[in-house]
């Protein structure tokens, strides 16, 4: 088209577009006509072109007829193409396999340490055992000094443990937890504490500064070791299977007295000594003792009527000895690859 468009002009140009379009037999034929009329020396932009032949005072209002054909033209494009087939931005286009089986949406799971935690619970309750729970942030009081801890005690240095302030810090065990409940409860008390413990250790594949812990503290009249004895065989074989036996090696704690930690048989050979068990084949699973008559002195207890056991068992490094698992920082971490393997079987969950 030569020269400045009329209106008669500018509404042809649209026909011939729209005309030209609907010939167009396939996106090729339709790419073709696109670039007659919108390409960079197509139509629409020659007469864009042509608007200098125009006085000054009609450039503005013939631009605007322009532009305004410029979009119905591009309209008429684009309906066009959509009815051709192509619906526009690529994202658009499904270019998979449709016959391929769906992804199975994950419905989520009970995590490892939870299950094992849910599980203890569910064995100490049938022995009679019930729950207390207690802060996670402890004073110096309940934790170390309650507890028979010397003042110089290795444990109550900045190092080894997490301070708030000279009185406040965050529990190294659950022991306080039972210093609270014996002061609130007369004997006999039967009581497991499970609960998130800190202490200010370097992570490796067998410490980490925060992991879960369960006690248990059984006190009452004549208790014995050998009826320590006897909960914690039961625990094991309940736990770890009928087969599993423990001993006890004499240990040191400064809130038992006797202490002793608990080794187990070796589930991986049996006894016989192997990788597992570092050939002794026995494997330690908790420590123990009988409650130091201080501690009961701090929390109430007289000492010469009452006696008392209690064991403390580490979670995360049970539940590794059970699944077979490396390395502690796998537990605190949310890979689901690896957390996922142990949703198969449904987690004992146990009213409290
Ligand atoms: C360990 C040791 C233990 C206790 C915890 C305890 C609590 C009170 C009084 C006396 Cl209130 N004892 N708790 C006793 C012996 C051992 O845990 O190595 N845990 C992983």
């Amino acid at each position: 088209m030569s020269g400045p468009a009329d209106r008669d002009g500018v509404r042809e140009v649209a026909r011939s577009a729209a005309r030209a379009f609907a010939e167009a037999g396939d996106l090729a034929a339709l790419e073709e006509a696109r670039v007659r009329f919108l390409g960079r020396k197509g139509e629409i932009t020659a007469l864009l072109r042509s608007i200098g032949e125009l006085p000054l005072e009609e450039r503005p209002a013939f631009g605007e007829t322009i532009n305004d054909l410029k979009s119905e033209i591009e309209g008429l494009f684009e309906s066009r193409r959509s009815a051709l087939g192509a619906n526009g931005a690529e994202e658009d286009h499904f270019s998979g396999d449709a016959t391929l089986p769906g992804r199975r949406a994950t419905a989520g799971g009970t995590h490892v340490l939870r299950r094992v935690v849910s599980e203890m619970k569910a064995i100490f309750f049938g022995m009679g055992y019930s729950l207390a729970e207690g802060p996670d942030v402890e004073l110096d009081y309940y934790n170390f000094e309650a507890l028979n801890f010397p003042v110089d005690h290795p444990s109550r240095d900045l190092q080894d443990t997490f301070y708030v302030n000279r009185d406040i810090l965050l529990r190294t065990q659950t022991s306080p937890v039972q210093v609270r409940y014996m002061e609130r409860h007369r004997p006999p008390i039967r009581i497991i504490v499970p609960g998130r413990v800190y202490r200010n250790e370097t992570p490796d594949p067998s410490h980490a500064a925060e992991f879960l812990q369960m006690e248990g503290l059984y006190v009452d009249r004549n208790v014995s070791l050998a009826d320590l004895r006897n909960d914690i065989a039961f625990f094991a074989r309940s736990f770890f299977g009928a087969d599993a036996k423990v001993r006890f090696r004499p240990h040191f704690f400064p809130f038992t007295e006797p202490s002793a930690e608990v080794d187990m048989s070796c589930f991986s050979c049996g006894g016989s000594g192997c990788a597992i068990c570092g050939r002794t084949g026995w494997i330690e699973i908790m420590g123990a003792g009988m409650v130091h008559p201080h501690v009961f002195r701090y929390a109430g207890y007289d000492p010469d009527a009452y006696t008392g056991f209690a064991f403390g068992i580490g979670i995360e490094r049970t539940a590794m000895l059970k699944y077979g698992i490396d390395d502690i920082r796998r537990l605190l971490g949310n890979d689901l690859r690896f957390l996922g393997q142990f949703w198969s079987e449904a987690a004992p969950e146990v009213a409290r």
